[in-house]
């Protein structure tokens, strides 16, 4: 059985507001669709299982370089989804840096919304896409941003924070993360807030969704 399944890719720096506009679009749309026809999936879940590591060598990853990431798994996931059968999706902990025992099942969709910093580098991911969008933060934006929920909400201190920007998030945006905006089909502005790319996405998803 190949189930209609509509997948929109949303990639950009971290703390660009990715999370936000998939959040956004998944609400509303939930009002039209039911609850159980839109699913968003983050590509973080798919950080690798690092339980083999101890902690001091799991902090020496580079969590912004794209082998850090199961991309083959969340691949799989897809076609798996696309094809009308559950997956389990990992769960991961930003505090623990490794993958958690536990999974949560996700159910096919008629909507998939992928948000995550790496996703358009891969073309496989690509591939899986009916629609991918980049978001266009200033990245001065999302560095406020990135010190302020990491503190608060990933059990950093702002040493730590600063000291990975300068190592690892920002030369990994710029090697990787920039130049995949060539594979967006829409390049969004300012942020996760943006109501007109929000209407747009919103709108092209149900007339996919329609065909
Ligand atoms: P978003 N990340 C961690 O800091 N620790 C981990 O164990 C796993 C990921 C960070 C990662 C990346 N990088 O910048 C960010 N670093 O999570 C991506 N350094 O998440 O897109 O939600 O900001
Ligand atoms: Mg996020």
């Amino acid at each position: 059985m190949n189930s209609q399944c509509v997948i929109i890719g949303i990639a950009g720096a971290s703390a660009s507001g990715k999370s936000l506009i998939a959040k956004t679009i998944f609400e509303e749309l939930c009002r039209d669709l039911g609850t159980d026809q839109i699913g968003v999936i983050a590509e973080d879940a798919y950080y690798k299982d690092q339980g083999h590591l101890s902690m001091d060598q799991r902090v020496l990853t580079n969590y912004d370089h794209p082998k850090a990431l199961d991309h083959q798994l969340l691949c799989e996931h897809l076609s798996a989804l696309k094809n009308g059968e559950a997956v389990e999706i990992p769960q991961y902990s930003y505090t623990e840096h490794t993958r958690m025992a536990e999974t949560v099942t996700m159910t096919p969709k008629k909507v998939i919304i992928l948000e995550g910093i790496l996703l358009l580098t891969d073309p496989n991911l690509r591939e899986q896409m009916d629609a991918s969008v980049f978001m266009d933060t200033p990245l001065d934006i999302c560095f406020m941003r990135r010190l302020t929920r990491d503190v608060a909400e990933r059990g950093r201190t702002m040493e730590s924070v600063m000291q990975q920007y300068t190592q690892t998030v920002r030369p990994m945006f710029l090697q990787f993360i920039d130049p995949s905006k060539q594979y967006a089909d829409i390049i969004v502005p300012r942020g996760g807030k943006n109501r007109i790319a929000t209407d747009i996405l919103k709108a092209r998803i149900q007339h996919l969704l329609a065909k």
